[in-house]
Parts: structure tokens; C-alpha cells; sequence
């Protein structure tokens, strides 16, 4: 691939106005115009033209006139797949020395048409060989389903590893379940939220190749047999009672300049038989299906929950059944390739996404014992030199423990397992002279005090080699609070690897303006190299520059407040500060506050409508666990509030409130690089890392955040100075929490937030059900587990401070030029190179 080639592609799609395009259910992506665009060779755009003409009628059956925006798109993806295939074939010419297998059982993708053709230089390309066949490439961008087969920040992680591993040229296979229906489309109703089946396969998947020959068989139930292999020794082989086949589906992952071509191997669950034919022909038509339709459940549905553990069976057999299928899948590669499994741990490292794929550890085990006849100690050393362990949240919802009784009905051989696991393990403490019950009860892999539980984190801990927390506090607190006891065993064993995005999807892609403007202002090589944005430092005052930066901000404002007067149906202006809080709805990021903050200001409009308030626009976008009522709740006083501010003539356009439906991660990408300020404000302590955070400040918006996750790496380098800080921070928060009443005190100290809660206690916002939202104010009144009362007054101080910012442009636009110009450190390729080198130990060309 011609590096010239990709510059000239990026240079040339980074420029212009975006116009905006979507379609009915996903956001669209930007498109470029009126560029004078750099000269793309006449001859590429012919051969991808008549690529795209021939997917078009030999692999969809359709002409140029019959064929839809969905069938372009799929034409598009398939011509750049034979690319990416190319790509490939050169980059697997031979056998890396050490592989990386990331086990996820989330990848929140979204689209990946704009990420093929970037990576591949093919942008410009691609739009013209579209133009000559009459089509625009925004609208096919905008007909590509977003794959979302992840909740939230976890599955979002695990997409930026793969581009970023991708893109450094870390070898790496991804593995997670090809689900037939990712996250739940969310709708409102009312203001309710409302779900439905996502279906983002209905039309077949261009980018993925199905790999029958790749089936592996996965075993649920029955029971242990054992057998005399040798004089004394015995040898114990599980016998399933009934056993499912995972079926690959690979879908490549180009880097960037397509200089590596990765795997993402998502599983398929398929019956071994299809049908009872027997039955079918008693005339049961349904029943004869039945045990098909019990296997493909595994593979049906992504759990829309994050953060609290769902405890069902079904999520056990779907964490069983891909990390069983991808650890017999790369121990067969290894095994092929170089001989002896006992030589895994040189080969091959193996990261755990969260305890969801915990059950590798004895897994593993088993294999190496069952299969391929390891010692004990032996299979010990393999396993604990290739497994590691990231955990990503300290909230005790959010740990995963499985009944011991569960456990032993659907994995006895993993029971028995873990029983042994636990007993060296427990042994070992005794050797060492702590037997005292208490500290055995901590570090123990069964919870006893609750009925009888493994405990997966402990498991996993215990079975890694590196444990990694994803941002300093939350390193941090992970030694000081839950795994505090295995910790002081094995105090090298938990290590930071501070989060990080792919600035490929973030910025270039989803602002191409401002990344011309920087490749312009500080040149070319800040495509590969993001620490060049350091350059634009020195711009932060540069009256022309500044003007440029806040043009394109202007833009892209612009095109969101179209997209909001679609969806939404709100007018708003542009010239408005924009106040974006996007993620997940959870009572610790505290959505609540910000909804009480929008009460209370809108009370101080009231009571002084002729003062200079400057004009804001509050933007929501985010989905709840179905089964999350309180979160629910806080959706509908969101929607109820924005409702009877947007309605009240006074107010007029100094206070717009908006909540998106139907969040995901190609909305994230329009609503991005349009925010003039990012809600980071969740209690001290509570927020792992966050990277939405990471996303904005980057893109320029100022951040108003606690001292929580990353925030607090963010400041450190952007500068106290260029970001808003508020509340407690996390010790602050442990020590307020102990206090009694202070949810009460609080309010009694606050008249301005006791007024905000009587209004919406009085049913102010809900006059056809007034008692609408005591759930709400009443928790905040008797419990606030989250501070929120706490750190009110605070956080109303610095939005004051924020208005009052937002009204010397200058000053403002130079803190937000500092925000972009000292953000390259988060990176997702800094976090992979940092993971490459202290955790899997593989070298980084
Ligand atoms: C078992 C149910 C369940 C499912 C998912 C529990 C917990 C999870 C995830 C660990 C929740 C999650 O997405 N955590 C987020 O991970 C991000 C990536 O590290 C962090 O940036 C976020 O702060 C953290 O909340």
C-alpha cells in the first residue's frame, strides 16, 4: 500500500463542509463536499467502479436500477473485502513469533465501511467510483447497520484493541459470540423507554467469511468418569450430557495504511442435528426442532445488562461456550504449528475481558490435562503464564459469582476443577502461616456467606499471570479495596493499563474537518504519529486558527442540530453552548444530577427571565437495562423535563433539553465532534476509567467531570487550568458515605436544590401522575447511595463558572485548541503498546 496514497486519501476527505445524511435508524456518517479534491488515479477508480458493478450483479443479483442504498452498500463492502483479503494474504505470508487472543464476550464495532476505506486509503476512491455509477458514498455509509454486539464501554474497549492492534501490527485474533441480535433498539414512548429486537443481520453480514471447517464441539452437563491410565495414576474425562457446535465467522480487521490484516473469530452456536427426523415425521413439527432451537439460543441475544450480573444459566452457557470454543481453537493452532502445547505461554498471550470469559482458567486446565495428558503442575505453569485478567468495574453488582449448585450441574468437570484450584491455593496460605479463618474466607475462590458461589474475579486473578485495572484510580482502589488480600500475596501480579480510543475512528473519521485542519496546521505525519497534536499549542491564540477550529465546530453543530430536529423534533440554535452527556443510564454516572442542575436552572431563568443567561442546549442519549426501573425513571424525568422547558415561552431559546433515542456508536460519532462540553460526572471512585470522556476532549469539547477514572489523567494533561473540576473526590466520597444523614444535611444546606427536588416531587413535570417521580426524590432524600445531594452545590458552581467561560470565546476556544493539542497520550496504540510490552511480552514492530 502506497503511503502517499493514504495521506492523499485522508488529506483529501479531512477537508470541507460536512453535509449531514442518515437514514431512519442510524446516524449518518459526515460526508465531505465542494472539496477540491486531490487527484485520485483514474485507473484505481475504474477497477473499484467495476468491482463494486460486479458485487452489485453477481454476488446480490441486482442492477444499477433496481438496486436499494442497503444493496450498494453491501456491493461497496464486498469489493473492499476482496482488498482486505489481499491485504491479508500479504500480511500472513509467515508464522508470528507470539500471537494475542483478546477474549470479549462484547465488541461494540458499529459501522465499519469508513474504517475499511481509511485504513486502506480508499476513501476518495471509493466516493468517486460511487459517482460514476450514480450514487453518493454518505448515503451508502449511512445504509450500513451499526454492529453492536456490546452494551457500552467494555464492548467499545475491545473494538478500539482490535483497530488499534490492527493498526501498530500487533498480531492478534479476537474472539467473542456472533449474536443474531446485538443491543435492543431503544424507543420512546411517552418519554418511557421502550425496547425492540435489534437486527442488524437480517440482510446478511458483506464483511464476514463463515468457517465451517473452523467447528468446534462444546460440552454442557453430565457427568465425570474416571479411568487407571498408569499404576496410580488416574485420569478423570468428563462426559457431557449434551453438546453444541460453535461455528467460526471471521470478519477482518484492517489497520491502518493496511499494513496488518487481524481476525475477529465470533461464534456461532448450531445443533448437531438439525432436526429429529423422527419426530417431524410423527407429525411434531415444532418439538422436532425444539433441541435446535435450545443450541442457537446461546448464540441469539447479547444480555442488554451492564454493570449488574444477570445470574441466569443462559449466560453462563454463553461464557462457556466461547471461551471453550476459542481456547480449543488456538491451542489446535498452537499445536499445529509448533508441536508441544507445553510451549503456549511463548506463543501465545490470552487476555480476559472481565471475569465474563473467567472460566478459561480451568478450561484451559482441563484441556492440557484431558487432551493432551498434562501433569497437574504442568498445565498450572501453562495455563498461569497465558492467561491475564483486565477487570473493568469495582461496582459489587457488577462482580460475577455463579452458584456452586448451578456449576455443578452444567460444568461438574470445571467444579471439580475450581475445587482443586482453591484447595492448593488454600493450602498454600496455610504453608505460609495464614490459616486465621478470616483472611482464608477472603482470598478463597467460593463465597460461603451468601449460599455457596465462585467467585469468578478471584478466579480469574488467581489464574492470570497480570491482573490490570484501565485507569490510575481504578488500579489503585483495585489494590486497596476487592482485591485487597490476593494482592498482598502477589504484589507485582496487578499492573494499570490506562484506557485508550482509536483516534482513526474518533477523529479522522469522525471529524474529518479538524483533522485537516491539524494536518494542516502541524503537518501529514500527525496521522501516524498523534503526539504531534502538540503542535497545535502553539496555535491556541493564533486568531486565524482559532477561527478555523471554531468553523468546523460550527459545522458539525450544525448537522446535529438537524439530526436532533429529526429524531427528536426540538429546534435548536447553533450558536447555543452544547452540553452532551452520552453513555449508559446508571445511578453511579449520575444522569440525575444533571437533569436536577437542568431543574435548577431552569427555576433561575424563571424567577429572572431578563438576565443575560447564556443559552445552552442539554443533550442526553443513552440506554437502559431493561430491568433497570430506577434507570428507566430518570429517562422519563429527563424527557418529562425537557418536555415543560422547551414548551415554556419565557425560557425560549436560553434553555433547549434534549434526550436522542436509539444511542450507539455511529450517533456517538455525529454528536461527538459537535459538543462544546462533555458530562463526565460520576461519584469519585465509581467510574473504572470512562473513554467517552477521552472522545470529547480530544475532539475539543471542555470536559465538566469529578475526580473520577481517567478525568483525573485527563487533567493531568490537558491542564487543570483547560477543564472544569468538581465534588468530592474519592476519598472524599468514603468519607462523606460513612456519615450519617448526610443526604439530608445536604439539602437542608442547598435551598437551591431542596427546590429542585420539591418541584419535581410536587409532580410539576408529571401533572397527569404527580407521584410520578418519588422513587427518584425520595431515594435522593433517605439514601443517595451516589452523593448526588453532596456534590449539587458544587457542580452548580462550575456550570455558573462554564456560562461564564462560554462568554469570552477567545479564552474558551483557546482551552478547548489545548484540550485536542494534549490528548495523543490516550491513544488506543499507546495503551496496546504498553499492554504488548508489560503484559503479553510481544514485541512491537
Ligand atoms: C455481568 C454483568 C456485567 C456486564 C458488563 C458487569 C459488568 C460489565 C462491564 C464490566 C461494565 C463496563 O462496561 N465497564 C466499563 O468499562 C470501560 C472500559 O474499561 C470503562 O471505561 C468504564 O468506566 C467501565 O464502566
Amino acid at each position: 500500500m502506497g503511503v502517499s496514497k493514504v495521506l492523499n486519501d485522508v488529506l483529501t476527505r479531512a477537508s470541507g463542509k460536512e453535509a449531514p445524511e442518515h437514514d431512519a435508524t442510524t446516524a449518518a456518517r459526515p460526508a465531505t463536499s465542494a472539496v477540491p479534491a486531490l487527484p485520485v488515479s483514474g485507473d484505481a477508480v475504474a477497477d473499484l467502479r467495476e468491482a463494486i458493478r460486479a458485487k452489485l450483479a453477481f454476488a446480490i443479483g441486482k442492477s444499477p436500477e433496481t438496486a436499494r442504498e442497503r444493496d450498494w452498500f453491501a456491493a461497496t463492502a464486498l469489493a473492499l473485502r476482496d482488498r482486505i483479503v489481499a491485504a491479508c494474504a500479504a500480511s500472513n505470508r509467515t508464522v508470528p513469533n507470539k500471537r494475542v487472543y483478546y477474549l470479549s464476550l462484547e465488541f461494540l464495532i458499529g459501522r465499519l465501511l469508513s474504517d475499511a476505506m481509511n485504513n486502506l486509503g480508499l476513501v476518495e476512491t471509493t466516493r468517486a467510483a460511487l459517482k460514476d455509477l450514480g450514487v453518493d458514498l454518505g448515503t451508502v455509509e449511512g445504509a450500513e447497520p451499526d454492529a453492536a454486539l456490546g452494551n457500552g464501554g467494555l464492548g467499545r474497549l475491545a473494538a478500539c484493541f482490535m483497530e488499534s492492534m490492527a493498526s501498530i501490527g500487533l498480531p492478534a485474533y479476537g474472539y467473542g459470540i456472533r449474536y443474531d441480535h446485538g443491543l435492543f433498539r431503544q424507543s420512546f414512548e411517552n418519554g418511557w423507554q421502550r425496547e425492540a429486537p435489534e437486527t442488524w443481520l437480517a440482510e446478511g453480514n458483506p464483511w464476514e467469511f463463515a468457517r465451517p471447517d473452523a467447528t468446534y464441539t462444546i460440552g454442557f452437563g453430565g457427568h465425570v468418569t474416571m479411568s487407571m491410565v498408569s499404576e496410580g495414576v488416574i485420569r478423570r474425562n468428563w462426559q457431557p450430557a449434551e453438546t453444541v457446535k460453535a461455528v467460526a465467522h471471521d470478519v477482518p480487521v484492517v489497520g491502518w495504511k493496511g499494513r496488518t490484516v487481524n481476525t475477529l473469530r465470533l461464534w456461532k452456536a448450531e445443533a448437531e442435528q438439525p432436526v429429529d427426523l423422527a419426530q417431524f415425521n410423527g407429525g411434531d413439527h415444532v418439538g422436532a426442532v425444539a433441541n435446535r432451537m435450545r443450541a442457537e439460543a446461546i448464540s441469539r441475544v447479547l444480555y442488554p445488562s451492564d454493570s449488574t450480573s444477570a445470574g441466569q444459566e443462559l449466560r453462563l452457557r454463553q461464557e462457556y461456550f466461547f471461551t471453550s470454543a476459542s481456547l480449543q481453537d488456538l491451542v489446535r493452532r498452537h499445536v499445529a504449528e509448533r508441536g508441544d502445547v507445553r510451549s503456549l505461554p511463548d506463543h501465545a498471550a490470552i487476555q480476559l475481558n472481565d471475569t465474563h470469559p473467567a472460566i478459561a482458567v480451568p478450561e484451559l486446565m482441563r484441556i492440557l490435562l484431558e487432551d493432551h495428558g498434562l501433569t497437574w503442575d504442568d498445565a498450572w505453569h501453562v495455563t498461569t503464564n497465558t492467561l491475564n485478567y483486565t477487570n473493568h468495574t469495582l461496582l459489587p453488582e457488577a462482580l460475577e459469582t455463579w452458584p456452586v449448585e448451578l456449576m455443578e450441574r452444567l460444568l461438574p468437570r470445571h467444579m471439580q476443577i475450581i475445587y482443586l484450584i482453591n484447595w492448593m491455593h488454600l493450602e498454600e496460605q496455610a504453608k505460609n502461616g495464614r490459616s486465621d479463618a478470616a483472611h482464608l474466607a477472603s482470598v478463597s475462590l467460593i463465597d460461603e456467606s451468601h449460599g455457596r458461589r465462585v467467585r469468578m474475579g478471584h478466579l480469574a486473578f488467581h489464574g492470570s499471570r497480570r491482573v490490570n485495572g484501565v485507569s490510575a484510580l481504578h488500579t489503585e482502589l483495585m489494590r486497596k479495596t476487592v482485591f485487597a488480600d490476593l494482592h498482598a500475596l502477589d504484589p507485582d501480579k496487578i499492573v494499570n493499563k490506562t484506557n485508550g480510543i482509536t483516534f482513526r475512528r474518533w477523529f479522522h473519521n469522525a471529524n474529518p474537518g479538524l483533522t485537516r485542519l491539524a494536518v494542516e496546521a502541524v503537518g501529514a505525519d500527525v496521522l501516524d504519529n498523534p503526539e504531534l497534536l502538540k503542535g497545535l499549542d502553539a496555535l491556541a491564540q493564533d486568531a486565524s486558527f482559532v477561527e478555523r477550529y471554531a468553523a468546523v465546530r460550527r459545522g458539525r453543530k450544525e448537522a446535529l442540530a438537524e439530526i436532533i430536529y429529526d429524531r427528536a423534533g426540538v429546534s435548536v440554535d447553533p450558536s447555543a453552548l452544547f452540553d452532551v452527556q452520552i453513555k449508559r443510564i446508571h445511578e453511579y454516572k449520575r444522569q440525575l444530577l444533571n437533569v436536577i442542575e437542568t431543574v435548577a436552572l431552569y427555576q433561575a431563568i424563571k424567577a429572572e427571565p431578563h438576565k443575560d443567561w447564556t443559552p445552552r442546549v442539554k443533550i442526553f442519549g443513552g440506554k437502559a437495562a431493561p430491568s433497570y426501573t430506577q434507570a428507566k425513571l430518570i429517562i422519563k424525568l429527563a424527557c418529562d423535563v425537557a418536555r415543560a422547558v422547551n414548551d415554556d415561552p419565557e425560557v425560549a431559546d436560553r434553555l433547549k433539553v434534549v434526550f436522542l433515542p436509539n444511542y450507539s456508536v455511529s450517533l456517538a460519532e455525529a454528536i461527538i465532534p459537535a459538543a462544546d462540553l462533555s458530562e463526565q460526572i460520576s461519584t469519585a471512585g465509581m467510574e473504572a476509567s470512562g473513554t467517552g470522556n477521552m472522545k470529547f476532549a480530544l475532539n475539543g469539547a471542555l470536559t465538566v467531570g469529578t475526580l473520577d477514572g481517567a478525568n483525573i489523567e485527563i487533567r493531568d494533561h490537558v491542564g487543570a487550568e483547560n477543564i472544569f473540576i468538581f465534588g468530592l473526590d474519592a476519598a472524599g466520597v468514603q468519607a462523606r458515605a460513612a456519615e450519617p444523614h448526610y443526604a439530608r444535611d445536604a439539602i437542608w444546606n442547598s435551598p437551591r436544590l431542596a427546590a429542585a427536588l420539591d418541584m419535581i416531587a410536587s409532580g410539576r413535570f408529571s401533572p397527569e401522575e404527580p407521584n410520578r417521580f418519588r422513587p427518584l426524590t425520595d431515594d435522593l432524600r433517605h439514601r443517595d447511595q451516589y452523593l448526588l445531594t453532596v456534590d449539587f452545590d458544587d457542580y452548580w458552581r462550575a456550570q455558573r463558572e462554564i456560562d461564564a467561560a462560554w462568554n469570552d470565546p477567545a479564552a474558551w476556544w483557546k482551552r478547548a485548541i489545548h484540550n485536542t493539542a494534549r490528548m495523543a497520550w490516550f491513544s488506543s496504540d499507546r495503551s496496546m503498546r504498553e499492554y504488548a510490552e508489560e503484559i503479553w511480552r510481544v514485541r512491537v514492530a
